[in-house]
């Protein structure tokens, strides 16, 4: 039995990724491709619960220690409960957001140095990297509006336009860094249109790999 395929979707703030989730999982499904949907933080109980911790507003002040390790923490368990053993079986996995978020938000937003994020790396994940990642890139003010409308502001999305300045950035530089596994998708067109550059990118990824 070959491997699953591993897809993670990424992005500053609004960007759209909860959207697409879906229309990426139906092109999978259609496919006739077995498939689990997930997300980071979180995708198991324990993660769920870390996930609260992480953007709730009980424990404003935690240090960017304690937040990375936390991350990692969640991932660890994601990792061998659902998503290892879900590739193995031959299943894709698709996941709304992985550890570029980590060096993102972490590395560039907090500006922990990209060295110790890698360690954590591959001590949590072993070989294990996203095949495919989907990057939405738009102008932060506008994620950050588009969220706004959403919902209340969660821990993260507290922080300063500066702080996703930084995000984004350091989300691009990994787009030039592995352009081979990330494809940078503009988010800021409406949705039909952002949803038709996404299908195209899953099609050929299935034409490929399905
Ligand atoms: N984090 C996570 C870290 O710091 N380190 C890590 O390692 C990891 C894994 C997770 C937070 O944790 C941080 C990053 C995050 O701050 P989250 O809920 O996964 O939180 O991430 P958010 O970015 O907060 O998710 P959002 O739900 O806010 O953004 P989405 O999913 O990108 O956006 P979405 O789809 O909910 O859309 C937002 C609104 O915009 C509209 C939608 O209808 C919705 O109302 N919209 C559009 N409107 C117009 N045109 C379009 N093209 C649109 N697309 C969407």
């Amino acid at each position: 039995m070959p491997r699953g395929q591993f897809i993670t979707i990424e992005g500053v703030e609004g960007a759209g990724k909860s959207t697409c989730m879906d229309l990426i999982a139906e092109r999978i499904r259609a496919a006739g491709l077995p498939l689990v949907q997930t997300r980071e933080p979180g995708g198991t109980g324990l993660g769920e619960d870390l996930r609260e911790l992480l953007l709730g507003h009980r424990h404003g002040g935690m240090s960017d220690d304690t937040e990375l390790l936390l991350m990692f923490a969640a991932r660890a368990e994601h990792i061998q409960r659902v998503i290892a053993p879900a590739l193995q079986r031959g299943e894709w996995v698709l996941c709304d957001r992985f550890t570029d978020a980590t060096y993102a938000y972490q590395g560039g937003g907090r500006g922990i140095a990209r060295e110790r994020i890698a360690v954590l790396e591959d001590w949590v994940q072993g070989g294990l990297r996203p095949d495919l990642t989907l990057l939405m890139d738009l102008p932060v003010a506008q994620g950050l509006e588009r969220a706004g409308r959403r919902s209340a502001p969660d821990r993260f999305e507290q922080e300063d336009l500066r702080f996703f300045e930084q995000v984004r950035a350091a989300y691009l530089d990994i787009a030039r860094a592995e352009p081979a596994r990330v494809r940078v998708v503009d988010a800021a067109p409406p949705l039909a249109e952002v949803s038709a550059a996404i299908q195209a990118i899953i099609d050929d990824f299935l034409a490929r790999h399905g």
